[in-house]
C-alpha cells in the first residue's frame, strides 16, 4: 500500500500588539521565545513599539498562559497581554438587547439594508416611501435578517451631509411600523446624536456609527442613555473627502487603534462592553489595496475584544476587481467576501441581498464550525 500523507494546519492567528514602549516589546518577545516548548509562536516587531505574535490557538493559549505567569512584567502589561490574547481567541459573544439575546458566536447573524435614499450608491430611490421601505424590511427578516439596518443619508464617497430634518423624516416612520411590526432589532445608520436620539425612542436598539462615535460629541451618551448598543466604524476623513488618495502606515494597525479609541469613548460614556461592536468601515477611506488587505488580516481585529461587524456588499472595489460597473451586479462579488470574512471571524455582515448572503453565511458556518471541531476549538 502507499504510504498517506497527511498534512494538517490548524488555524493559525496574528495577534498585533500596538503601543508598546520599546522596552516592553522586547521583553515580550523574549518571554515568548524562550519557551522551551518546540511549538513556540512566531513573534516579530515590525515596528517600534509593536509585537505580531503568529501561531495556532493552542500556541496563542500557551503563550498567553506563559505571559500571565511571568514575574519579570509590570502587572499592568501582563493583564494587558493576556487579556489581549483572551480576545484574538473567543468569538462566543452574546448580545442582549430589549431582552432580546443574539447569540453571535452560534452563528453569523446578517444586518439588512434599508437605504430610505434617493441617492445611495447601489439602491438609491428604491425604498424611498414608507410603505416600499416597510415592505422590504419585512421580505429582509421573512429571509432571515437578524437586524434591520436603517439609513437615511447616503455616505457614499462625495456625498453631503444631510439636514437632521430632512434625515428624520426619512427614517422615524419606518422606524416605528418596523419596530411595532416585525421581531427583528433596527439599528439607525447615523452619525448624528439627535438623529440617533430621535430613532432610539422610536423603537431602534441600535446605533450603527460610520464615524466610530466622533462626529458627534453627544452620541456615545445617547447611546449610553437608551441602553442601546453601538456599531463603532473606522473611517478616515469624511464622506465627502475620504477617498481622496488615503494614506496609511500599517492599515490595520490604525484601524484597531482608532476602534479601540471608540470603545473606550463608549465606554467612558456608560455603554457596557457588551453592547459595543466594531467595524473596520470598508471603502471609507481607503484604496482597493486597503480594503483587500483588510479583508485578509480581518481575524487582527479580534484583539478589540468586541464582536466583528462587516460591510463589503456591493462595494466600489468588487466592482474593480471584477469590472462590474452596475453594483446590483456585484452579489457574486459580495458572497466572496462575506465567505471569507465570516472564516476570519465576521460576526455580523451588513448586506443588500440578504436571501443569497443568508445562504451564504450558513454554508461558511458549516464549513467554519466543523473545522474548529476538528482542530479541537471550542467557543
Ligand atoms: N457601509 C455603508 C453605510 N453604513 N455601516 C457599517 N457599520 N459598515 C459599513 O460598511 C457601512 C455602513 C455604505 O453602504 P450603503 O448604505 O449601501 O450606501 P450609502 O452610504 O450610499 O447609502
Amino acid at each position: 500500500m502507499a504510504p498517506a500523507l497527511g498534512i494538517r494546519r490548524d488555524q493559525a492567528l496574528t495577534v498585533t500588539l500596538s503601543g508598546l514602549a520599546a522596552d516592553e516589546a522586547a521583553l515580550l518577545q523574549k518571554i515568548i521565545l524562550t519557551s522551551d516548548r518546540p511549538d513556540r509562536p512566531a513573534s516579530e516587531q515590525p515596528r517600534p513599539g509593536v509585537l505580531s505574535i503568529h501561531g495556532s490557538p493552542a500556541q496563542l493559549r500557551h503563550c498567553r498562559d506563559r505571559i500571565a505567569r511571568s514575574q519579570q512584567l509590570p502587572d499592568r502589561l501582563r493583564s494587558l497581554v493576556a487579556s489581549q490574547l483572551d480576545n484574538a481567541l473567543r468569538s462566543d459573544y452574546k448580545m442582549v438587547i430589549k431582552g432580546r439575546t443574539l447569540d453571535l458566536g452560534s452563528r453569523t447573524h446578517i444586518m439588512g439594508v434599508l437605504n430610505i435614499t434617493p441617492d445611495s450608491f447601489s439602491d438609491g430611490g428604491r425604498f424611498a416611501g414608507p410603505a416600499q421601505a416597510v415592505e422590504h424590511a419585512r421580505a429582509m427578516a421573512a429571509a432571515g435578517a437578524d437586524i434591520i439596518d436603517v439609513g437615511g443619508e447616503s455616505t457614499r464617497p462625495g456625498a453631503e451631509p444631510l439636514d437632521e430634518e430632512e434625515e428624520l423624516r426619512r427614517i422615524l416612520p419606518v422606524i416605528e411600523r418596523i419596530t411595532a411590526d416585525l421581531p427583528v432589532p433596527v439599528s439607525v445608520d447615523t452619525y448624528k446624536a439627535a438623529v440617533a436620539r430621535r430613532a432610539l425612542a422610536a423603537g431602534a436598539s441600535i446605533v450603527n456609527d460610520i464615524s466610530g462615535l466622533r462626529f458627534s460629541p453627544d452620541m456615545a451618551k445617547v447611546v449610553a442613555d437608551h441602553g442601546a448598543a453601538a456599531v463603532v466604524m473606522h473611517i478616515k476623513g469624511t464622506p465627502r473627502d475620504m477617498q481622496a488618495n488615503p494614506v496609511y502606515g500599517d492599515v490595520v494597525g490604525e484601524i484597531a487603534e482608532y476602534l479601540g479609541g471608540g470603545i473606550d469613548i463608549a465606554l467612558a460614556a456608560g455603554v457596557p462592553r457588551e453592547r459595543v461592536l466594531v467595524d473596520p468601515g470598508i471603502g471609507f477611506g481607503k484604496t482597493l489595496e486597503h480594503n483587500l488587505e483588510i479583508l485578509g488580516r480581518l481575524d487582527e481585529l479580534k484583539v478589540l475584544g468586541c464582536p466583528l461587524v462587516i460591510g463589503t456588499s456591493r462595494k466600489r472595489f468588487i466592482g474593480t476587481v471584477l469590472g462590474i460597473a452596475d453594483p446590483q451586479d456585484r452579489v457574486e462579488g459580495t458572497a466572496a467576501t462575506v465567505a471569507l470574512a465570516i472564516e476570519r471571524g465576521a460576526h455580523i455582515v451588513r448586506v443588500h441581498d440578504v436571501p443569497a448572503m443568508v445562504r451564504v453565511a450558513r454554508m461558511a458556518d458549516a464549513i467554519v464550525k466543523h473545522k474548529k471541531h476538528f482542530d479541537g476549538i471550542t467557543g
